[in-house]
């Protein structure tokens, strides 16, 4: 099997969610350090222009979004499962409501308690990554609400281990408690002790332990540009899609654009390969890496006609 490669940087939220899935199933992987902010040459011919981090490797085969890597890693490597039976709607939904919303809760709390001193070159590139959104002197000015909702929110978790369930949904880790773990883990790092919204929430603390306790796997350091060469030396698998969909006007074959919905709307260019109500795959083809797979997840991207 391909190397697992995984481009991230060890303070990325998203990439500890994925360090720690990989942790869970016990893999052997291949870790790239790529920078926290804009340029990201070495990046950018393996996505065609997507730069939020993290990235998962295959060969030619780049999987964008953590939704979408989290998946192809439970294909491949299906135990321990990130879906006991039973919890497939709950953990999606779950751990959506935690990327998009507890997500946003911890970034306004950490930026907003940092202020004035989030390096200014940082909050450049984040304020423009993020339309403006990500303002660490207007999360600091709203600092009091903004702790407010995010205990509130901590609070729904921390009552949900009432009747002794080592993890949020049972018996066993499932997909949610790797999305909720990676901001829990970027507040306890970033804001001082003293200050953390975690200090009354004894459960989440003793759950967090067992969830660190899961290690990250067995990770091996690649350099970028090795990681390029072996993309550029393999092909893209073929591509299964399970129950495809037409979208309105554009065919399988068509050039198309896919952009995040959200924030980091770096549009990327390709062909379509297929789309169903789960997935959408592009091809590129680039001048440094040659023809490239990229899967995306369908929710949270925008797909579109290339003019
Ligand atoms: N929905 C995305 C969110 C990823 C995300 O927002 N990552 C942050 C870092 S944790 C990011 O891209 N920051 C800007 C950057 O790394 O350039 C996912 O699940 O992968």
């Amino acid at each position: 099997m391909s190397d697992i490669i995984l481009h991230h940087y060890p303070a990325s939220p998203f990439g500890e969610k994925v360090r720690r899935i990989l942790g869970y199933k016990g893999i052997a992987w291949r870790s790239v350090t790529i920078p926290r902010m804009l340029p990201k040459p070495d990046v950018i011919p393996l996505t065609g222009g997507y730069r939020k981090t993290p990235i998962l490797q295959i060969g030619a085969d780049v999987f964008l979004d953590t939704a979408s890597i989290s998946r192809e890693l439970e294909r491949r490597f299906p135990s321990p499962t990130l879906f006991p039976a039973g919890t497939q709607t709950t953990a999606a939904v779950l751990a959506a409501w935690a990327d998009k919303i507890l997500f946003f809760d911890v970034v306004g709390v950490v930026f907003g308690t940092l202020g004035a001193t989030v390096p200014a070159e940082f909050a450049a590139d984040r304020m423009k990554f993020s339309d403006g959104t990500m303002d660490p002197m207007r999360y600091a000015a709203d600092l009091p609400h903004l702790r407010a909702q995010l205990r509130a929110h901590l609070f729904w978790l921390e009552h949900g281990f009432s009747d002794g369930r080592p993890f949020l949904l049972g018996a066993a880790p499932a997909y949610p408690d790797f999305s909720v773990y990676a901001f829990t883990w970027m507040l306890v790092a970033r804001v001082p002790p003293e200050t953390a919204p975690l200090a009354d929430m004894p459960q989440l603390q003793a759950w967090m332990k067992r969830l660190e306790a899961l290690g990250h796997g067995t990770p091996t350091d690649l350099t970028p540009k090795d990681a390029l060469a072996i993309a550029a030396a393999a092909t893209p698998a073929p591509v299964v899609m399970n129950h495809p969909e037409t979208v309105a006007g554009i065919p399988v074959g068509a050039n198309v654009i896919v952009a995040a919905d959200d924030y980091g709307k770096d549009p990327v260019t390709g062909v379509l390969l297929g789309v169903s109500a789960q997935r959408i795959v592009i091809r590129r083809i680039d001048p440094v890496v040659g023809e490239v797979n990229l899967h995306f997840p369908r929710a949270g991207f925008r797909l579109l006609p290339a003019a």
